[in-house]
């Protein structure tokens, strides 16, 4: 697109936000200021590099689609978040999973990694100027297979998990010194049952007791820092969720650590967005996983719905935004893969911006003054301001492709790139 049009564009919505009372180069500038952790796992299904069979297996969690050309090794799987960060406005961090480790073909099990299988990432990260973050893996292990890991009353299986979680920790610090900021570990274990549990009680104190275990071990705030997500239910663990919201939320709270919602990890009907005034009553951070549920915890891409932007819009209203760590977690094997990542990143930042170019005074003053009317009005007519030729500019602006050209940059790539794997 010619860039006289973009601007010529951008400056009419620019005029039309003022009029509003809405600084669009300062609502741009906070955009700039966020990244995404964006999840290596959209890549290859959640499949990881343990071993060249491995592939997403239990948890609760599913993969489905068999689009042809997924990532079979680190070295595709970079080359593939290389290309996607390529088409995204903006720095973005790459949030790993410790399945993704350069295990260089020998088989290490989860209680012996450590951070010498992720020195080629931390490498990678930062000859890409890339911040990582982490994940412990406590699915797809023969260990995880009976639904339970940190809060198994087996004694052994609970011990194995423990020792996976505290590498991951150690793992995370070190990525921290190393980016010279906080890596976020986040835990999320799919521990569960398909039907009635008696002892659910049980199950979540041994949880309690795991976590104080694993988090015993203090490390350096200034290069990690701990989340815990919580989840509803999963595919095989429809009647119970140890770790819930309540449990995590109450975790979170007594013992310092941040919490994660998950938008697919509540009832379908519950409101995300409403949690987030209400937590950062008492909290200082929070993360997200923005994702896209469609009748269950279906991880499809993330779009620009109204989940995702009202969600964005109650960071921004609360005033938290800095201290909002967003998270994507969407994983589609059913489409171009690559494709699939940049519709979702750049869904997450359009939802953003558009809950930054928002006029919060002049609805807040007519909610104070009781002008409902007009507060729904003005509501309303946001919706067909002209948003998109703002976004044009910002992704010109900060050398990215437009919407428009997505479709055949990414046709470009699978042709050039991914077909060749077979
Ligand atoms: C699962 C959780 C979790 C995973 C990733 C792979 O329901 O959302 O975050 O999706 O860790
Ligand atoms: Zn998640």
């Amino acid at each position: 697109m010619n860039p006289a049009n973009i601007n010529r564009a951008f400056e009419i919505a620019r005029d039309r936000y003022a009029e509003l009372g809405v600084d669009v180069a300062q609502a741009l500038e906070h955009l700039g200021a966020v990244s995404l952790s964006i999840h290596c796992w959209q890549g290859d299904d959640v499949g990881g590099f343990e071993t060249p069979e491995a592939r997403l297996s239990g948890g609760g969690i599913q993969v489905t689609g068999g689009f042809p050309g997924k990532a079979r090794t680190l070295a595709e799987l970079r080359q593939d978040i290389e290309k996607v960060m390529s088409l995204l406005p903006g720095r973005h961090r790459l949030n790993l999973h410790a399945i993704y480790g350069d295990f260089a073909g020998r088989r290490i099990d989860r209680d012996q990694i450590e951070p010498g299988h992720f020195e080629s990432w931390v490498q990678w990260a930062e000859a890409n100027g890339v911040k990582l973050d982490f994940n412990c893996t406590c699915f797809s292990h023969p260990k995880a297979e009976a639904g339970f890991t940190l809060s198994s009353k087996d004694e052994a299986v609970r011990c194995f998990w423990i020792e996976h979680v505290k590498r991951c920790r150690r793992i995370s610090a070190y990525m921290g010194e190393k980016q010279g900021e906080p890596c976020i570990h986040n835990l999320w274990i799919p521990d569960g049952a398909k039907d009635l549990t008696v002892d659910r009680f049980g199950y979540r104190r041994l949880l309690r007791r795991s976590l104080d275990e694993v988090y015993r071990e203090q490390l350096p705030a200034s290069a990690m820092k701990d989340a815990v997500e919580s989840k509803l239910f999963g595919i095989g663990s429809e009647s119970f969720v140890v770790g819930s919201h309540e449990f995590y939320m109450g975790y979170a709270l007594s013992r310092g650590k941040l919490l994660c919602f998950d938008l697919g990890h509540f009832h379908p009907t519950e409101s995300v967005a409403d949690k987030i005034s209400s937590i950062f009553c008492f909290v200082e951070e929070l993360l997200l996983h923005v994702s896209r549920p469609v009748r269950w915890d279906s991880d499809h891409v993330v779009v620009m719905n109204d989940e995702v932007r009202s969600l964005f819009e109650e960071v921004v209203r609360s005033g938290h935004l800095a201290d909002t760590h967003v998270g994507l977690d969407f994983f589609d094997g059913s489409i171009n893969r690559v494709g699939a990542w940049v519709v979702g990143s750049r869904a997450a930042l359009k939802s953003l911006l558009f809950a930054l170019l928002e006029p919060r005074q002049r609805l807040v003053s007519f909610e104070e003054r009781g002008e409902l009317f007009a507060r729904l009005a003005l509501l309303e007519e946001l919706k067909a301001l002209p948003f998109g030729a703002v976004w044009d500019a910002y992704c010109a602006e900060n050398d990215a492709p437009l919407d428009r050209e997505i479709i055949e940059a990414v046709q470009a790539y699978q042709k050039s790139v991914v077909a060749g794997r077979s």
